[in-house]
């Protein structure tokens, strides 16, 4: 009779320890499930320590550390109305970038945003990273390969709009580079981004900005025969 006694202690006890306990972790997991589905909630990469004189919950010490190191954010905000070291501004615009490095699916896209947030850490102004070209890049391309082979070396790149190809001389030219018409985005001029003429000299170069996103095919004409094909796709 006692241990029957005992046992339902025990049992009524630990009931009640879990009913207590369950209680807040059920709470905790409701609102957390409520924040990942509203994006509006999302954490922010960036928090805004230097809108405004108050701090963020986090207190001012962590901004103090990153203005004291970095010479070049405390010097940004002497030229223009600015409400703190660094322009809020220039603030909100990284942390948009910094989200949009996080959540964007799109290569490109990331890119250009981590550009930005880049040159915005470094102290230049919003209108400077936000100028067409500011996070453009330019790719090589050899034609031939080291060894002498008849092909471009990479044979299929991958650039973003408003990238630039530079196809370098390397071995075995002359060589050129020509579009294939039937391969190239619709709209896109043929003759506008090919190089009829040959390049017979190492280290000689052809350089084509592409703004048109798509799939495009050139090849090289004096070794067409011989499979001297190049892909290129921008995004
Ligand atoms: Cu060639």
């Amino acid at each position: 009779m006692i241990y029957a006694k005992a046992l339902f202690l025990i049992i009524g006890l630990s009931a009640g320890r879990f009913a207590a306990a369950a209680d807040p972790v059920e709470v905790m997991a409701g609102s957390e499930l409520e924040q990942e589905n509203d994006t509006a909630q999302r954490r922010e990469l960036f928090p805004l320590y230097s809108v405004g004189t108050r701090c963020a919950r986090r207190g001012c010490s962590v901004y103090n550390q990153v203005t004291a190191v970095n010479p070049i954010m405390s010097l940004a905000s002497e030229n223009v109305n600015s409400k703190g070291p660094i322009k809020a501004l220039e603030m909100l615009a990284m942390n948009d970038d910094m989200n949009t490095v996080v959540y964007s699916d799109s290569m490109c896209t990331r890119r250009r945003a981590m550009a930005r947030a880049a040159g915005l850490a470094a102290g230049l102004a919003l209108s400077q990273v936000k100028a067409p070209g500011f996070a453009a890049e330019t790719k090589s391309v050899k034609m031939g390969s080291d060894s002498g082979q008849l092909v471009f070396v990479p044979d299929d790149i991958k650039i973003c709009k408003g990238d630039t190809v530079t196809w370098i001389n390397n071995k075995g030219g002359p060589h050129n580079v020509v579009f294939d018409e039937e391969a190239i985005p619709s709209g896109v001029n043929v003759d506008s981004i090919s190089m009829d003429s040959q390049l017979g000299e190492e280290g000689e170069k052809f350089s084509m900005k592409f703004d048109t996103p798509g799939d495009y095919a050139y090849f090289c004409e004096p070794h067409r025969g011989a499979g001297m094909n190049g892909n290129l796709k921008v995004e």
